[in-house]
């Protein structure tokens, strides 16, 4: 008759290095979607794009309401880097538009993409403002937000 004899030390070995498999296949799983801010290669990082959207209702009296509105409504894009704000208009014949506390101004037109270039070297939240459609009382709040950081 064989014996085996198995030393300690190689059960602590065996059960070191199964740890050390396991968590290796959770941290290197080969398909694996990209998370924790990784982004695609392809991916244009200072390009933004919006559209312009319309939100409608009847009140219980049977009168419409409505809404324009810039989509997505809050971007955040980085400070002291060029970016592209892309808006593409949707719902509205033309939206002239300015930026709060910038020069930056311009008019998105049915169908037509408006895109501007823009550069922010101050954090902050700045509006993006219809001026057509500023407030409920002209078919808006057409707002958007896009936040420096
Ligand atoms: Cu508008």
């Amino acid at each position: 008759m064989k014996f085996v004899i198995i030393k300690r030390s190689w059960i602590i070995y065996s059960a070191l290095c199964f740890v050390l498999v396991m968590c290796s296949l959770l941290f290197f799983r080969p398909n694996a979607l990209p998370v924790d801010g990784e982004t695609s290669p392809t991916h244009d990082l200072y390009t933004f794009h919006m559209v312009t959207g319309e939100f409608s209702s009847e009140d219980d009296s049977g009168n419409e309401i409505e809404s324009y509105r810039f989509d997505p409504g809050t971007i955040v894009v980085p400070k002291e880097e060029e970016i592209k704000l892309s808006i593409l208009g949707v719902n509205g014949k033309e939206h002239p538009f300015i930026i709060e506390g910038t020069n930056a101004k311009g008019v998105v037109e049915k169908g037509k993409e408006t895109i501007l270039t823009l550069k922010f070297s101050k954090e902050g939240t700045y509006r993006l403002i219809c001026t057509a459609h500023p407030d409920a009382d002209h078919n808006g709040p057409m707002i958007g937000y896009i936040v420096v950081k």
